[in-house]
C-alpha cells in the first residue's frame, strides 16, 4: 500500500510510519522538520519518503504534494495525524495567536490536505482516510477550550466524509486517543517546559505511540466491506471525571 502519514517526524506519526514500513508498505512521511524525517529515512530505508512542509501553509502544502512523483500522488491510506495543543489556560487567559495556530493546523491543514488528495482516491474508487482525533473532542476539560473544539471538528468532519463518500469504496475512521506518553505532545502544549510535560504521565501506565500505530495498521487490515467509524482508546488507568460542581 501507499500510505501518507502527516506529522511523521515525532510521536504517533513516527510509530505509525514504522508500523507500515515493517509490513512492507511505502510511507510518505510529512512534517516541518526535514532533519527528523531524514533521520527516519536513514532508519527505515527508501520505502520511507520524507516530504517536509508546513501544513498550515495552504499553498505550500499543495506545492509539496505536486512535487511527488505522479505514481505517489494516489494513495491507499492517508493518516491525518499532524496536530498540536498549545496551552492549558482557561479561555479568558488564552492567546489568540495560539488558538489560531491550533485551528490552522488541526482544522485547516487537515481539511486542505484531505481536499487535495480525495479526488484521486474517489476517481480510483479506493482509499482510506484515518484521522487522529482525541478524547478531547468528546469530553470537555478546563483549558481544553480550542484544542478540544478542533478535535470535535475532526470527529464530525470524519463522520460527514463518510456521508459524502457513500456509494464509493472509500473508508474513513476517526481514531480518538486519550492520555498517551512518549510523544512531544505535552512538551509542545507546555511550550517547551519539559518537566511539566513529564509530570502529565507521572505514575500512570499511559498509552504508547506503538499502541496507536497498531490500531491504525489493524484498521487498514479489516475487510474492505467493514468501516469502523470511530475508535476511542484510553489507558486502562484513565477514566471519566465527575461533572464539576462549584460549591459556595
Ligand atoms: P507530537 O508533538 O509528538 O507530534 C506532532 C506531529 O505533528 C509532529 O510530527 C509535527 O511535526 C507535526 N506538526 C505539528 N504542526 C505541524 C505543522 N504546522 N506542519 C506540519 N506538521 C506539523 O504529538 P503526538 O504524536 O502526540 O500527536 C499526534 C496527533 O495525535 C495530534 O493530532 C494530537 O492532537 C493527537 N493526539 C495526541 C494525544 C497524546 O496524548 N499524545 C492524545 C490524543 C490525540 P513538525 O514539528 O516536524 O512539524
Ligand atoms: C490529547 C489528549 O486529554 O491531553 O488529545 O487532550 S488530552
Amino acid at each position: 500500500m501507499q500510505v501518507m502519514v502527516t506529522g511523521a517526524s515525532a510521536g504517533f506519526g513516527t510509530a505509525i510510519a514504522r508500523a507500515f514500513i515493517e509490513k512492507g508498505h511505502t510511507v510518505i512521511g510529512t512534517g516541518r522538520r526535514q532533519e527528523k524525517l531524514d533521520a527516519l529515512q536513514a532508519e527505515l530505508g527508501d520505502n520511507f519518503i520524507p516530504l517536509s512542509f508546513d501544513i498550515t501553509d495552504v499553498k505550500g502544502t499543495e506545492q509539496a504534494l505536486q512535487s511527488l512523483p505522479e505514481a505517489l500522488q494516489t494513495l491507499d491510506v492517508l493518516v491525518n495525524n499532524a496536530g498540536l495543543a498549545i496551552g492549558l489556560e482557561t479561555a479568558d487567559k488564552s492567546d489568540m495567536s495560539e488558538w489560531q495556530q491550533m485551528i490552522d493546523t488541526n482544522i485547516t491543514g487537515l481539511c486542505n490536505i484531505t481536499q487535495l488528495l480525495l479526488p484521486k482516491m474517489v476517481a480510483a474508487n479506493s482509499g482510506y482516510i484515518i484521522n487522529i482525533g482525541s478524547t478531547a473532542g468528546t469530553y470537555p476539560y478546563a483549558g481544553g477550550n480550542v484544542y478540544g473544539a478542533t478535535k470535535a471538528f475532526v470527529r464530525q468532519f470524519s463522520l460527514n466524509l463518510r456521508a459524502d463518500l457513500i456509494g464509493t469504496a472509500l473508508r474513513v475512521t476517526n481514531v480518538e486517543p486519550g492520555l498517551c506518553e512518549g510523544t512531544e505532545f505535552s512538551n509542545v502544549r507546555f511550550r517547551g517546559d519539559d518537566e511539566r510535560a513529564q509530570n502529565v504521565y507521572k505514575d500512570v501506565d499511559a498509552i504508547r505511540p506503538e499502541d496507536i500505530a497498531n490500531i491504525v495498521l489493524w484498521l487498514t487490515e479489516q475487510p474492505k466491506h467493514v468501516n469502523i467509524n470511530a475508535i476511542e482508546v484510553m489507558p486502562t488507568a484513565q477514566s471519566f471525571a465527575p461533572l464539576h460542581v462549584q460549591r459556595q
